[in-house]
């Protein structure tokens, strides 16, 4: 059988699946790397440099998610090896954890759950009154697969949608060509752009400044995508009213700041972490693999690889 290098962790069902084709070796062990035909990763790990340089005869890298920012593509091109990653699978996953972090910051969900849970409402009376999250005006950074799939459910909340992209697109929203100028129009900014050097701190003081002390900045897409300490700084001196965030700069870190601060929302990078999700996602990371090695094609190929298929 041939040898697949195993980056990370994966589910059950997509070991059973690959360990019928493949003999599995895992990273963090021995393994014979110019054996190694095939890679599995995430959007984590990514491909480290060192493993794709052993890898002389690795032809394909699958990786588990949709953002591939910790994969070097020009690397792997360079070296003819063809980058899957799990596209549209987790959109609506996605846009729900979106909006359940709108909710929480907005209607004080968490600190509601703890007033009730604690006894508070007994011994001290009724929880302060929230924001609603009702008829609000909503801009979205990145207006791509999971941006309209955001969109879709915020019409459910009557919000105005705004969006900013580097072109329009074919969507019934307002264009915005600045961010800034966007931040200024809405009370809600959602991030949801890829990672990696094009998107670095997009989101900026000047941005988070724009929003205002009433603004709202949610981020599911790379803590890289937002300043911040920047954003720590716009929170503590009040020029930015709220954050609810997924991601972080320096992830598993969060920045102790942060924790500290009653309006902030925070989650560990679950923006796609149900059972039903990530089962969808592992099957399509197991269907590229078994797709690349029964024919020589993959599926979903990242935008970068489209040429290497077959
Ligand atoms: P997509 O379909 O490729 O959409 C990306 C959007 O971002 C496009 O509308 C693109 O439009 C826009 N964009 C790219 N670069 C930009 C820039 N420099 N300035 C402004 N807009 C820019 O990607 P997707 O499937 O929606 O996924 C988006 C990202 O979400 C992933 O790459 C990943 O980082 C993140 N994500 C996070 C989680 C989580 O668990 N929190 C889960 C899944 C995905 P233009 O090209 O016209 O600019
Ligand atoms: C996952 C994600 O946390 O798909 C993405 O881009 O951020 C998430 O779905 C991650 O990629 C799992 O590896």
């Amino acid at each position: 059988m041939p040898d697949l290098l195993q980056i990370g962790g994966i589910t059950d069902d997509m070991r059973d699946r690959l360990a019928a084709r493949f003999t599995i070796h895992q990273a963090s062990g021995d393994y014979p790397a110019e054996a190694i035909t095939h890679i599995v990763t995430n959007g984590h790990d990514g491909v480290p440099a060192d493993i794709l340089a052993a890898c002389t005869n690795a032809k394909m890298a699958a990786s588990y998610g949709v953002g591939y920012d910790a994969i070097d593509t020009d690397a792997c091109v360079a070296r003819n090896v063809i980058v899957t990653h799990t596209p549209d699978v987790l959109n609506a996953e996605v846009a729900s954890t979106t909006i359940l972090l709108m909710l929480a910051s907005f209607r004080n969900f968490l600190s509601d759950e703890a007033h009730a849970r604690s006894g508070n409402w007994e011994a001290n009376g009724n929880a302060p009154l929230s924001r609603s999250a009702d008829n609000r005006r909503v801009g979205i950074l990145g207006m791509g697969r999971i941006g309209q799939a955001i969109a879709d459910k915020l019409k459910a909340f009557d919000a105005e949608i705004h969006y900013h992209t580097r072109s329009p697109k074919d969507v019934p929203y307002t264009y915005h060509d600045t961010l800034v100028g966007m931040a200024q129009a809405v009370e809600v900014l959602i991030c949801i752009t890829p990672g990696g050097p094009a998107t670095e701190h997009l989101v900026n003081a000047d941005v988070m400044e724009a929003l205002g002390p009433e603004g709202t900045l949610i981020n599911v897409s790379r803590g890289s995508v937002v300043d911040e300490v920047a954003m720590v700084a716009a929170l503590q001196s009040g020029k930015l009213g709220y954050a609810a965030l997924d991601v972080f700069e320096a992830e598993p870190k969060i920045p102790d700041a942060l924790k500290t601060m009653s309006n902030v929302v925070l989650l560990p990078h679950v923006g796609s972490a149900t059972h039903e999700t990530r089962a969808a996602m592992g099957s399509l990371v197991v269907d590229n693999v078994l797709s690349h090695l029964d024919t020589g094609r993959v599926l979903t190929p990242v935008p970068e690889c489209v040429h290497l298929n077959g």
